[in-house]
């Protein structure tokens, strides 16, 4: 994992390269979008979709694979993304769409079965991983998605180097428990901030959208407790959680950059726990009913 998480600037900037090709099989503008995943994947997925409708290419909707409604709403093409590819609930439902949407399925190893099932296959090899936890495929994906949504990366990719080289604080090593907030595209990063930690920490964390979190989360904040915001804050929320007393934290660098902060938070709690964040107990590398 820790190898993984500092590789993420080079497959970042791999992923702008394959999103400037023009044979990408990503939709174009203008076209209805359906985007799903499981897990991590799906978080991925949120983010994008918020990102794709933001920009205006185009309605574009996320859901978890299993609770996907594709089917006769009008969606022009699915993208489905796995690390594995072997993943059943996308497997299944790229089944049940085949021949009336099409699909495009981003994943890691071309050999896996989603390979074969969708009609356009977007693989991204040097982004695939070894740990159970995911980290480097994930926010590799959502670059070459956010990338050919028209957005920016470069300063990601510088931010998520200087986010590699800033100091873990002991005091999030320490933290009781963690809320992770985001508004916009930054709500899926928010929900993977807090999955990495339960994956690989086995930390209590929650996530919520940030303004959200005023409507009865924050009754759980206290000393000891970090509420972390990915991306803006919202005004007035850093001074109604500190007055909680627990640890307000918000950076000033790329949203998906401070999620690689995240990561190695989570890969660091997870040592001072003695415990091992590439195979955490009750995982596996992808659930297969
Ligand atoms: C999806 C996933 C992972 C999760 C766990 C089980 O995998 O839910 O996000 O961390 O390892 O599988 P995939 O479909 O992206 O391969």
């Amino acid at each position: 994992m820790a190898q993984e998480i500092s590789s993420q600037p080079e497959c970042w900037r791999q992923a702008a390269r394959l999103a400037a090709d023009p044979s990408c099989p990503l939709p174009a503008r203008g076209l209805r979008v359906a985007v799903v995943g499981c897990g991590t994947s799906w978080f991925m997925a949120q983010a994008y979709a918020a990102l794709r409708d933001a920009a205006g290419l185009g309605e574009t909707d996320a859901f978890t694979a299993s609770e996907a409604p594709v089917s006769g709403r009008g969606y022009d093409v699915l993208v489905a993304i796995s690390r594995s590819g072997t993943t059943t609930e996308v497997l299944r439902l790229l089944a049940g769409v085949r021949g009336r949407i099409r699909t495009v399925a981003l994943i890691g190893d071309t050999a896996s079965p989603m390979a074969q099932a969708a009609d356009a296959v977007v693989a991204l090899p040097f982004a695939d991983e070894r740990s159970v936890v995911q980290t480097r495929f994930a926010t590799t994906t959502l670059t070459l998605l956010r990338a050919h949504a028209g957005g920016d990366v470069s300063a990601a990719v510088r931010d998520a180097e200087e986010a590699l080289r800033a100091p873990v604080e002991d005091e999030w090593v320490r933290a009781e428990q963690f809320a992770f907030l985001g508004s916009g595209w930054t709500y899926g990063l928010a929900n993977e901030a807090a999955l990495k930690m339960r994956e690989a920490s086995q930390s209590w964390t929650e996530s919520y959208p940030a303004m959200e979190y005023r409507h009865g989360p924050v009754a759980i904040a206290a000393p000891g407790r970090i509420t972390w915001m990915l991306g803006d804050a919202p005004e007035g929320l850093a001074g109604e959680v500190a007055r909680t007393g627990a640890r307000f934290v918000a950076h000033d660098r790329d949203p998906l950059a401070d999620l690689v902060l995240v990561q190695r938070v989570a890969l660091e709690r997870a040592r001072a726990r003695g415990l091992d964040p590439d195979g955490p107990r009750n995982l596996t590398r992808s659930v297969i009913l």
